[in-house]
């Protein structure tokens, strides 16, 4: 694992503006994006963290961008919700531009698929911080969870946090309000 000053010093300075000590500076309103494969929760999870939010959807299905924003700490946070279809990178790439924190939701249901790998690697070219967030776990098993974490934690070197939760049965979701009060 990277100590945290080291890895906010390589931050590219086009999306996050660093000190003269390395540091990241904090935003005032940061731009959050919510990121992961079709289906494995984003849009839930934003309504459960801020309620009612504006979102674009066919059949269920995000198409567009989900947006909402929540006071936090004093710090008004803009969090916006990307497709998970492949044919949508172009949204997710414009999306990206001035991300300040990038919370990316994987489903413990069905694991990693390539679009979150994508993502991944995305993320980390372009040097944002991020944070994953294990949704489902009320449908999986200890083992498929642990092998997930696993995997993660082999993928994500960088990575803040690795939380998990159940965004339909409210799990996880202080935990996470708690660590977006403080990126
Ligand atoms: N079992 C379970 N289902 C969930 C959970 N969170 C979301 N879902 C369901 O997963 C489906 C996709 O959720 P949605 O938020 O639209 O996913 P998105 O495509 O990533 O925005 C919906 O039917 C949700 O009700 C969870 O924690 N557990
Ligand atoms: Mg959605």
């Amino acid at each position: 694992m990277v100590p945290l000053k080291e890895a906010r010093g390589n931050y590219s300075p086009i999306n996050h503006k660093i000190s003269n000590w390395g540091y990241r500076i904090m935003s005032k309103e940061p731009k959050i994006v919510v990121m992961g494969s079709e289906n494995v929760g984003k849009t839930t999870i934003m309504e459960k963290l801020i309620g009612n939010i504006g979102k674009v959807e066919y059949n269920g299905t995000t198409v567009a961008i989900d947006y909402g924003n929540i006071i936090l700490n004093n710090r008004k946070i803009h969090l916006f919700g990307t497709p998970g279809q492949p044919r949508f990178e172009f949204m997710r790439e414009i999306t990206l531009n001035g991300a300040y924190f990038v919370l990316l939701i994987v489903d413990a249901t069905t694991g990693l698929k390539d679009i979150d790998k994508k993502i991944i690697n995305t993320i980390h070219l372009r040097n944002i911080p991020y944070a994953v967030f294990i949704n489902k776990i009320d449908s999986c098993n200890d083992e498929i969870l642990n092998n997930l974490k696993k995997e993660i934690n082999e993928l994500c070197p960088n990575c803040e946090h690795i939380m998990k939760g159940s965004a339909l049965n409210d799990k996880g979701i202080s935990k996470l309000k708690l660590i977006l009060e403080n990126i």
